[in-house]
């Protein structure tokens, strides 16, 4: 092990240097020799100061047009952002990629913003235990917000709003229609449904059919409908606003959602490793199965049997 390496990487994160939560995070997301010591040092020493939120939707839908503009209002409201960047892996939007880039050095030189991007790994979309980790990390330091963009638009794909206390979904006009965007589960996860590019021609309309659908939602679950332009920045301070507005109101829950959260976090990991060891097993198995000779009944008992005596 590289204790050095790690020494000063915990140092650094006690000064809260940036330079060390760069390190910190490659150490944990590489899973490099270490990592348990640095995500026990992060565990433990996180604060709760950061309003946390999550910003997902399809494709291209100016997610990160949008985080721009909102760290430049945070700043503007003397705020300290930090930003994770989710990386959707799919390679059709490679470029977002060099534009994030781009993005994180316009805003290098202002020491109240960091922003890192991380690759989603095949987790469909979803948080990678890379990510996860990192937001400990993230929570070691003082920032007022914590932004994290993902590619998302369903239920399933949107892990993220179990870590945040806002989320917001991003659509475009034009995106599906409302039986659609139902049927994706949007609205339970969103907090705050934008549509951006409201300067596209079908913005209007496509509001209009968005606000008629939410209001079969009880009203005090609603999601709150707002439009900006994120490229001229149109409508984002009012969404800043919005963030911090629906963010106070929910710190409440913060409690209640982490307590569900730690355990399906602590369910999953194990799944995950049980699963690791099953594997071959499930293998020999299913070909039991498929022979006719064993019911998947007998050779679930049997890998449970198994599992058991470890
Ligand atoms: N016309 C118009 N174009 C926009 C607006 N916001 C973003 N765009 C453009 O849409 C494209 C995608 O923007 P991004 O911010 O990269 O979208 P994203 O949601 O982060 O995309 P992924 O990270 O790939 O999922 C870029 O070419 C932006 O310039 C807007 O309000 N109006
Ligand atoms: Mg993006």
């Amino acid at each position: 092990m590289d204790e050095k390496r790690i020494n000063e990487a915990l140092e650094g994160l006690k000064k809260k240097q940036k330079r060390a939560l760069s390190r910190a995070i490659s150490i944990v997301e590489n899973h490099e020799d270490g990592m348990e010591l640095v995500l026990e040092h992060a565990y433990k020493n996180m604060n709760d100061n950061a309003l946390l939120i999550g910003i997902t939707g399809p494709g291209g839908a100016g997610k990160s047009t949008s985080v721009d503009k909102i760290i430049e209002e945070f700043r503007k409201r003397g705020m300290k952002v930090g930003v994770m960047a989710v990386d959707p892996s799919s390679p059709y939007t490679g470029g977002a990629f060099l534009g994030d880039r781009i993005r994180m050095f316009k805003h290098s030189s202002d020491d109240g913003v960091y922003i890192r991007s991380f690759g989603s790994r095949g987790a469909m979309g979803g948080i990678s235990e890379g990510t996860k980790n990192a937001l400990y990390l993230f929570k070691n330091f003082d920032f007022d917000v914590i932004l994290i963009e993902s590619l998302g638009i369903g239920q399933d794909e949107t892990e993220i709003t179990n870590f945040v206390d806002v989320t917001v979904v991003t659509v475009v006009p034009g995106f599906g229609d409302s039986v659609q965007i139902a049927k994706a589960g949007m609205q339970e996860i969103a907090d705050i449904f934008v549509i951006n590019k409201a300067d596209k021609p079908d913005a209007q309309a496509y509001y209009n059919q968005m606000k008629e659908q939410l209001l079969s939602i009880p009203e005090e679950i609603r999601p709150l409908l707002m439009t900006t332009i994120a490229t001229t920045g149109k409508g984002i301070p009012e969404m800043v606003d919005a963030l911090i507005d629906v963010g106070n109101r929910q710190l409440g829950k913060r409690a209640q959602k982490e307590a569900a959260r730690v355990r399906h976090e602590i369910r999953s990991q194990a799944m995950d490793r049980i699963m690791e060891r099953i594997d071959g097993d499930v293998e020999t198995l299913a070909e039991a199965v498929l022979e006719r000779k064993m019911t998947p009944f007998r050779a679930a008992q049997m890998i449970d049997e198994k599992v058991d005596i470890k």
